[in-house]
C-alpha cells in the first residue's frame, strides 16, 4: 500500500537527518500538540537537534505531555537552517501559520531549503509537502503517526505512547463522535498496553474548567437557536465575553461540547475574534458534510468538523445571526 512506502520513505530520510523543525498549527488541540511531542520524543532519543514550533502559545492543559514547554512562537527559529520540516495535522500552510516563513525558506536559490514532510488526516489537505503522508481516514494524526511507528520498528516509550492517545481522544472527542473507527480503538487499546496514562489524558482535558469559563459557557448556551427546517443549531461568542480575564482558550469546545449532547444536523458556533474576524465552528453528526460549508465561506477541515474565518463582526436579528463586514 502506498502510505506503507511513505512511511519507509519518510523513516530512510530521518536516518539521514541531523536536525528537524516540527511544526504544529495555529489555535493547538490534542491532536498536534500529541503528534508534534511524540516526534519530538523520537527525534531526541535518535540524538537529532529538533526545534518545535506554534504559531501560538500551548494552552498549559498539554504541559504534561514531555516538551511541550520548551515550544516555542519565536518566529526567528525560521532563520536558522534545518535539513527536516515536519508539519504534523496542518491541513495546508496557513492553517500551520507558517505559510510565509515556508515561502522565505524555499524560495528559488535558497540554500537552507529543508525537505518539508507533512503529516496529516484533513480531507482538505492541499499536499504541500515534499513528502505528504495523508490519511483522510484516520480518526486523527496520531493514529497515522501511531501506524508509522509501528510499521517502521520505532518501539514507544510511556510518554510517546501519552501523546499519542492525547490526539485520538482529542479528536474522537472522548471516543464519542464518528471518528471513533474500529482502527481508532484499536490504536488507543495498542497505546494503553504500551503504557499510555489515559486518566491523566482526561483529567488534563476535561477537568479543567474554571468558575468563570463555566459562567461564560454557560450564557453562550442560552443564545442558542435551532432552525427546524435545516437542522441547524447555532449559538454566538461574543468580543465582549471574552473581556475580563477569561482567555480564548477557555472557550475551545463549545461546538464538541454541543455536538455530543445535541441531536441537531448541524452545529455552528460563531465567535469574533479581537482582530476582527469572525470565526465559524462547524459540527455535524450526520450524512452533512461540513468542510463543504467550511470551504464556501473560505475554510476547510474534515466531513464532520470544519471551520472557517472571515472579517467581519456578528449582528443578532429576528431570525438568527448575521455576519456584517
Ligand atoms: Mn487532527
Amino acid at each position: 500500500m502506498q502510505i506503507d512506502f511513505l512511511f519507509k520513505v519518510a523513516h530512510d530520510i530521518l536516518k539521514r537527518t541531523q536536525s528537524v523543525l516540527i511544526v504544529a498549527h495555529k489555535k493547538p488541540d490534542g491532536d498536534t500538540v500529541g503528534a508534534t511531542a511524540a516526534i519530538r520524543s523520537w527525534c531526541q532519543q535518535k540524538g537529532l537537534a529538533v526545534t518545535n514550533f506554534c504559531n501560538d502559545p500551548l494552552p498549559s492543559q498539554y504541559f504534561f505531555l514531555r516538551g511541550t514547554e520548551k515550544y516555542t512562537n519565536d518566529v526567528r527559529v525560521f532563520d536558522n537552517q534545518y535539513d527536516v520540516l515536519i508539519t504534523a495535522d496542518c491541513g495546508d500552510l496557513h492553517f500551520a501559520g507558517i505559510h510565509e516563513h515556508v515561502a522565505k525558506m524555499t524560495a528559488p536559490n535558497e540554500k537552507r531549503r529543508p525537505l518539508l514532510i507533512n503529516i496529516d488526516h484533513h480531507i482538505t489537505n492541499s499536499m504541500y509537502g515534499d513528502l505528504n503522508i495523508v490519511d483522510a481516514h484516520a480518526s486523527s494524526t496520531c493514529e497515522l503517526l501511531h501506524r508509522f511507528f509501528t510499521k517502521t520498528g520505532v518501539e514507544l516509550d510511556q510518554n510517546m505512547a501519552t501523546c499519542l492517545l492525547t490526539g485520538i481522544i482529542t479528536d474522537t472527542g472522548h471516543f464519542s463522535n464518528p471518528a471513533t473507527t474500529h482502527e481508532a480503538l484499536e490504536t488507543a487499546s495498542s497505546l494503553l498496553r504500551q503504557g499510555a496514562k489515559s486518566h491523566e489524558i482526561s483529567r488534563r482535558l476535561l477537568r479543567n474548567k474554571s468558575i468563570d469559563s463555566l459562567r461564560l459557557w454557560g450564557s453562550v448556551l442560552s443564545r442558542l437557536k435551532y432552525n427546524e427546517k435545516l437542522g441547524v443549531a447555532s449559538t454566538v461568542i461574543f468580543n465582549r465575553d471574552l473581556e475580563n480575564k477569561i482567555s480564548e482558550e477557555h472557550i475551545e469546545g463549545v461546538s464538541n461540547f454541543l455536538n455530543q449532547f445535541l441531536d441537531a444536523k448541524v452545529i455552528m458556533v460563531l465567535r469574533e475574534t479581537p482582530d476582527g474576524k469572525v470565526r465559524g465552528s462547524l459540527r455535524s453528526s450526520e450524512n452533512v458534510d461540513v468542510s463543504q460549508i467550511a470551504k464556501l465561506m473560505g475554510g476547510g477541515g474534515h466531513k464532520k468538523a470544519a471551520g472557517f474565518a472571515v472579517p467581519g463582526r456578528i449582528v443578532e436579528d429576528a431570525t438568527g445571526w448575521r455576519l456584517e463586514e
